[in-house]
Formats: C-alpha cells, sequence, structure tokens
C-alpha cells in the first residue's frame, strides 16, 4: 500500500492561502512573496526596495527562516514593522505560518506586505501563502545554468532579480544565455538586474512593483 502524504497538506496550505488572500484583500494590502536561494540577496533587496517605496508606500515585511531573528532584526533597524517566522527545520513557508504572523502587524495601515521566504529553490514555489505575486532572486555567483536545473522556480515567478550585478566581470556568467532560457521558461516574466547592496538599477524593479500594487488597488 501507498499512502500519498504530500496531497492533504498541500490541500490544507490551499485552503489557508485562500482564507489569508481574503484577509489581504479585504485590507488592500499587495503581497509579495520573494524566494531565493540561501544568500542569495533578499534581504538586502527588500531594503533597497524599502528604500525605492516607502515614502509612497506603508510596508511591512515577514522573515522566514529556519532559525534565528537576524533578517527581522535587519529590516526592522530601518523602522519597518518585522514579523520573524522560524520554521523550526521546514525548508519553505507555509500559509499558516503566515496567518499566524499577521496577528503582529496592524494590516489596516499598510500597503504592501514583502514575505522573505526560506533560502531554497524548490518548495516554495509548491506553496501559495494568499500572495498577490511570486517573485524570485537569482544572484550572479549562483550561475547561469540555474534556469536548466531549477525551472520550476523560473516558471512561476513574475518577475525575476538578476542581483550582486556588480560582481558581473568577477563570475563567468552569460548573461544572455541566462535571459533566453529565461524567457523559454517563463516569455511573460521581466528581468531586472539590480545591485542590492549598492541600489544600482533597484529603480526600474520598484517602478515594476508600484505598477503592480497600484493594479491591485484598483481592482479591489
Ligand atoms: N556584491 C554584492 N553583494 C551583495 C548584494 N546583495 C547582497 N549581497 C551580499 O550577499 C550576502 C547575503 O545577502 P542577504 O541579503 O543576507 O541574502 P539573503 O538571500 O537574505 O540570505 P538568507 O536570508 O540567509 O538566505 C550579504 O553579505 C550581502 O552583503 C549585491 O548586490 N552585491
Ligand atoms: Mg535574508
Ligand atoms: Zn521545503
Amino acid at each position: 500500500m501507498q499512502i500519498d502524504i504530500s496531497r492533504p497538506i498541500l490541500d490544507k496550505n490551499e485552503r489557508l492561502a485562500a482564507e489569508n488572500r481574503a484577509i489581504f484583500d479585504a485590507a488592500g494590502i499587495f503581497v509579495l512573496d520573494l524566494m531565493a536561494s540561501p544568500g542569495a540577496g533578499k534581504t538586502s533587496t527588500i531594503l533597497a526596495t524599502i528604500a525605492a517605496l516607502r515614502g509612497r508606500y506603508s510596508i511591512a515585511v515577514i522573515e522566514g527562516d529556519i532559525a534565528s531573528s537576524v533578517d527581522a532584526e535587519k529590516i526592522a533597524a530601518h523602522g519597518i514593522p518585522a514579523v520573524q517566522i522560524n520554521t523550526g527545520g521546514a525548508c519553505h513557508l507555509e500559509s499558516d505560518m503566515i496567518r499566524r504572523a499577521l496577528s503582529s502587524l496592524d494590516l489596516g495601515t499598510l500597503d504592501l506586505l514583502i514575505i522573505e521566504n526560506v533560502g531554497n529553490l524548490v518548495c516554495p514555489t509548491e506553496f501559495y501563502l494568499g500572495e498577490h505575486a511570486k517573485v524570485m532572486i537569482l544572484s550572479v555567483p549562483e550561475g547561469h545554468d540555474k534556469p536548466y536545473k531549477y525551472p520550476g522556480i523560473f516558471q512561476i515567478a513574475e518577475a525575476v532579480i538578476l542581483n550582486k550585478y556588480d560582481t558581473i566581470e568577477v563570475f563567468d556568467f552569460d548573461e544572455s544565455e541566462f535571459r533566453q532560457v529565461v524567457s523559454s521558461l517563463n516569455p511573460k516574466a521581466p528581468v531586472f538586474p539590480i545591485s542590492a547592496t549598492k541600489g544600482d538599477s533597484v529603480e526600474l524593479w520598484a517602478e515594476w512593483l508600484a505598477g503592480r500594487i497600484e493594479a491591485n488597488k484598483a481592482r479591489t
């Protein structure tokens, strides 16, 4: 006999995600799920995005990590509400974790909630959290071949951020091959080369996100 436990887990997750989504829409919040490998620059990109958009939007962050509150402390140091989720071993976030984190946020005041998923290119793609968009970051040092090896995350992302672009001369990263493979997997997703820590070229990405926030406000 074979027991498949993945389906019931995913079904329960989807049900709670739909409830999360109803909460976000009732409060008029746009929610972004940011996915990437460990160290690709999720927290740095969130800080750069906050710097670009905090004058226009009220922002909060949910940080997902297996352990520690290092990332939430980095965000909170900039005066932005940040809630840390420790998964205690799970390599992705699930909807019930997001639901519990929401109770620590003043939802009525927010326009944008950014969720930093656990560093992982695989299972975060399978778990809908109620977000309006999933976006992924690949950093230059990881190599241009990653879309061949992890196609799922490139397919589900609505935009692809190419971070640590300031290091492109140091690595043998073939940007045109990377763009070609990404566009074959996901023709609609824009690719935004940025340097999160230097703040270079963050504007185009931030404007894309602002466009999504405005479109969502107009819809709800
Ligand atoms: N040169 C360069 N370094 C960067 C850039 N963005 C991030 N880093 C560095 O990369 C390291 C990891 O950055 P984080 O923002 O912590 O990455 P993360 O994806 O949030 O990491 P985890 O949460 O641990 O998975 C840090 O040492 C950053 O300073 C960039 O654009 N250029
Ligand atoms: Mg981080
Ligand atoms: Zn996982």
